[in-house]
Order: C-alpha cells, then structure tokens, then sequence
C-alpha cells in the first residue's frame, strides 16, 4: 500500500483562533504530518507525491463562488476598509449570516467570511488555500491509483475535510477531501460507501451527498447533542430523494471504548454489504483515541488494530483519508495500530 502526501512549505499554521469572545489555541497544529508519517514508517509504507489535479476535481464537489472565497479572503481581509484589520491577521467568522432565502452574497470580505466560515473553528490564513488544494490532490491521488486497481491507498490529508460542505468551512475543513475523492470514484463509474470513523460527525460529507443514491454515507461519532458539529448527526438522518435510505448515522455516548465502537462498526459495516459498493472511503480520525486531548471516545490501541482488521476483512478496494487526531504524541501508534489490523487481514 502506497501513502499519498504533498511536502510542503506553506504554513496553514494558525496559531489562536477567537470564539465566542475568548481566544483559544487552534488545535489542528502543522506539526501532525509528521507524526503520521512516523506511523506510516512503522509499516515500511512509501510517501508519494500527488499528480497536480488542479481545481476541476474540487469544483465537481464545492461552489465556485466558496472557492474562490477561500482563494482570495487572505489577500483581500489584508486590505478591507471595513474592518480595520491589521496586516498579518487570519480570516475568521465574527458575525452572522442568513442562510434562509438568502438572496446576494455582498462583496466585502468580512461579510463573505460570515457567510463562508461555520463559526470560529475554519479560520483562514496565508498558507490555508494551498494546503486545502494540496489535501484534496493527495486524497484525489489516493483515489486514481485505487479506480486504477491497487486495492488500498492512504492519503495523508492536512487540513482534514469531512466539516467542509460545497459552500461551508467549519471545524478545521475547507475542502471535503473524502467527498472529492469519492466524485472521483463516480466518474469512473464506481459505487462508493463512505465510512466516517473520526469522533465527529461528518456533516459535511453527508450533506454533499445527502440527495445522491450512488454515494453511500455512514457516521460513527459522539453523540452530536454533546459535540460539535451539534446540528446533525442524528440516527434519523436518513437521506432525501434518490438518497433516501444511503446515509447512516451511528452515534455514540461520549467515553464509549473498543466494545460499543466494534458493535456500531459491525452495524456499519452490514449496511456497506447490503449496498455493494465497489470502492470503501474511509474518513479516518484518530481523535477517537482513549489517548486524544479532546476525550470524546476512547478507543484503545487494540481497538484500532481490530477496527483496522474489521474494515479489510470486507475485502474491498480501500480509499483512507486522514481526518482528525489532535494529540501528537499519539497519532503515529494509534495510526499504525490501525494499519496493522488493516494490513495484516488483507
Ligand atoms: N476546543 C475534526 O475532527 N471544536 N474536526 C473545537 C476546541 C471543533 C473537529 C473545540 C471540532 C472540529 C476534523
Ligand atoms: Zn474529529
């Protein structure tokens, strides 16, 4: 199994973010690539960079209106009137915005951030653009050499995107990676189940895909009533339309270790059987670790070993795309406990 990862220089590296009139660390740091790619060194596994896919990919999954917003809001909140901003200072959202019978999206960039940004946890800096792009060509990688016929791939993706809608940002995502990954895979032809392991709901992911037969979703995550992303997530959220029956919503009471997240892995994993997709999307977070700072599951690493095994033994052609994990010190042993069980039942 390959890894996909694009080296870079950029630093989408916020350091503080406001929320809710306190100032608190932005916990998605830069530093977790490296501490993944010492995981993926425990297997042996090869780093490999990206092809350059450019932005025709990203556009078949998110507005271009929201595209060009993120492209653009560094510069321009550099220089708004509006605001009276000092140079050198992030994007983020302050106000609010109408999302019901909206009818024009204004120019000025701090409005557009309102509109743009889901809170206070997406903020954007100089180097945020790029590595959104960057993220989503590795997870688009991870996808072209699995349609070509190897039977997994990890795309190591910083930001993560499974927050991120087609016009949305919000907790740490700006591009739904996973969700770029699996349009790939439809184009060429392939039914795709998504299967979201990271401790939060991936809102995202089910809202592009929430009308839409052909993309299978299905969420393992802490009860949404407790965490973010608070709104969805429910166990009656079932799809519309088309989409009707292929979204799955399993959530979880916080603290719930190895034996509940199995059993809810084992509901999961029979409503992917009962699909038959061609290709398996995992969004996979670390930060249901028992050892993640945010303490929201508390799998263990044994337990990632057989969620590892569990996911392989479907025999599937496998897309893995890295989402959350906040504490350093252990996202290389819970990511390669999660690869052993992976690799080993292959
Ligand atoms: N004290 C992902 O795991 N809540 N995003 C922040 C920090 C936002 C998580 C609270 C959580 C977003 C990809
Ligand atoms: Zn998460």
């Amino acid at each position: 199994m390959k890894a996909i990862f694009k080296r870079h220089d950029h630093k989408h590296a916020p350091a503080m973010v406001h929320c809710r009139g306190a100032t608190q660390a932005f916990p998605e740091r830069f530093e977790r690539p490296a501490r993944l790619m010492e995981g993926l060194s425990r297997h042996g596994i090869e780093i490999v960079a990206p092809r350059d896919f450019g932005m025709g990919p990203i556009l078949g999954v998110h507005d271009a209106d929201y595209v060009e917003f993120l492209r653009t809001a560094y510069s321009d909140w550099q220089t708004m009137r509006e605001g009276g901003v000092s140079a050198g200072e992030i994007v983020e959202a302050s106000g609010f915005s109408l999302r019901h019978r909206y009818q024009r999206i204004p120019a000025q960039v701090s409005v557009r951030a309102d509109y743009y940004l889901s809170g206070g946890w997406a903020p954007i800096d100089e180097g945020t653009f790029e590595a959104a792009v960057a993220s989503a060509h590795s997870a688009l990688e991870a996808a072209t050499v699995v349609a070509d016929g190897e039977s997994a791939a990890y795309a190591l993706c910083r930001p993560p995107g499974h927050h991120a809608y087609a016009d949305l940002a919000g907790g740490y995502c700006y591009i739904n990676n996973a969700a770029v990954a699996a349009q790939l895979l439809t184009e060429r032809q392939l039914r795709v189940s998504i299967l979201d392991i990271d401790a939060h709901h991936g809102n995202g992911t089910q809202g592009i895909f929430y009308n839409r037969g052909d993309v299978q979703f299905l969420s393992i995550h802490a009860d949404p009533a407790q965490i973010f992303p608070f709104y969805c997530g429910y166990a009656d959220e079932r799809g519309v339309g088309a989409g009707k029956g292929a979204n799955l919503n399993l959530p979880l009471a916080l603290g719930t270790g190895d034996e509940g997240f199995r059993q809810a892995l084992g509901v999961a994993l029979s409503s992917v059987d009962n699909f038959g997709p061609d290709v398996l999307v995992v969004s996979l977070g670390l930060d249901i670790s028992a050892a993640d700072a945010t303490r929201l599951l508390s799998v263990s690493p044994e337990g990632f070993t057989r969620i590892g095994a569990e996911i392989a033994a479907r025999r599937l052609p496998t897309v893995l795309v890295q989402e959350g994990g906040y504490g350093l010190d252990h996202l290389a042993g819970d990511l390669a406990a999660f690869l052993k069980g992976f690799l080993d039942a292959r």
